[in-house]
């Protein structure tokens, strides 16, 4: 479908709904309803500084991290406005160990994962973070009412949404339901997201890799193989490739989305904590495997495993998440499986 520059999200999201006549316009209305969550903590987050929202709020999250108060904030913004949307049926959230109930009488047929400010480490110094969501049907149609964890753990392969929203520059939505990725620009001016990217596709080859190089001493010999090549000089082969590590998942992602990178977070044995692996399975790496698969480019593990097709276990399992641009995610994994 043509998708002219400049038109609102809204307007996109109600074209893509028209070519579905069996829709509902329930995930239409999960969508607006998120990008209004999406813009008030764009608002928040753009005037941290002056509103004295920086800098801890005392309590630790799931992940035994100081939680932020901006996170704190995101967090109920997101939860507040979807659990009385009336098209979700259960929420879980990086912020919150367990399951998060929505209004009763507003169960829907949807599932929302969620990381309500992915990067939390960057807020105070003022560097690019986000959002992140990804959503699912629920396992039964016939089912009605509360949602369960059963209906949050399934597989990325099968969600019917996923994005994230990241608050540099200028805020970006970036989402995709299936047919395509595409990118919308907030004005603040006028408070509204117009198509900016539309039919975003990775390039083929990485320019920039992503990994916490701090980490070196713990990594496995195959990774530390992979780096020592891409840092190798072969001009021909465009090596060696650049250097780009944010810090910020959403963000390190989405300059490689657009200029062609790998980013790297594999298991490393520094604690046990990481053995798996220290991004989330539901809320990070699921969503961006989904993304990236519209995209043209591919999200895998490194032990073999593709990320779309996990089969959750937990709400907040962890994974190592190697994502970006086809050819170098294949090049990674010869090294990691020994091919190379
Ligand atoms: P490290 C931010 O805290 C985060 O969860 C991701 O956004 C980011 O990619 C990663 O952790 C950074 O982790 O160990 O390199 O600081």
């Amino acid at each position: 479908m043509n998708r002219p520059l400049g038109i609102t999200v809204s307007r996109h999201i109600l074209d893509s709904q028209r070519m579905h006549p069996e829709a509902t316009g329930e995930l239409s209305g999960l969508l607006s309803e998120l990008i209004v969550a999406a813009k008030t903590i764009s608002a928040e987050v753009n005037m941290a500084g002056l509103a004295d929202v920086l800098g801890q709020s005392g309590r630790t999250n799931i992940q035994g991290e100081s939680v932020q108060k901006l996170d704190d904030l995101a967090n109920n913004t997101i939860k507040r406005r979807m659990a009385r949307c009336g098209y979700i049926c259960v929420m879980t959230s990086e912020e919150e160990e367990d399951i998060i109930p929505v209004a009763e009488g507003y169960e829907g047929k949807y599932t929302l994962a969620f990381d309500p400010l992915d990067g939390s480490s960057n807020i105070d110094v003022n560097v690019s973070i986000g959002t992140i969501f990804s959503i699912h049907r629920r396992r039964s149609s016939l089912t009605t009412g509360q949602g369960t964890q059963g209906d949050l753990l399934q597989k990325g392969a099968t969600q019917v949404a996923a994005g994230y929203i990241i608050y540099g520059s200028s805020t970006m939505l970036v989402f995709s339901t299936g047919e395509g990725v595409h990118g919308f620009t907030l004005d603040p001016s006028v408070g509204e997201f117009f198509l900016s990217h539309p039919d975003i596709k990775i390039p083929p080859r990485a320019k920039y890799y992503s990994i916490n190089e701090g980490n070196t001493p713990y990594w496995d010999d195959n990774l530390r193989r992979y780096i020592d090549y891409v840092k190798a000089e072969d001009k021909a082969d465009g090596r060696p490739l650049s250097a780009r590590y944010i810090g910020t998942l959403v963000a390190d992602f989405h300059r490689n989305l657009i200029s062609g990178g790998i980013f790297l977070y594999p298991k490393d044995n520094k604690d046990a904590k990481k053995l798996s692996g220290k991004l989330r399975l539901l809320y990070e790496a699921s969503p961006f495997a989904f993304i990236i698969s519209q995209a043209g480019g591919r999200a895998i593990t490194g032990d073999g495993r593709n990320i779309l097709d996990i089969e959750p276990e937990s709400l907040h399992q962890r994974v190592p998440l190697i994502i970006g641009s086809k050819y170098d995610v294949d090049l990674v994994e010869d090294f990691l499986l020994g091919r190379r």
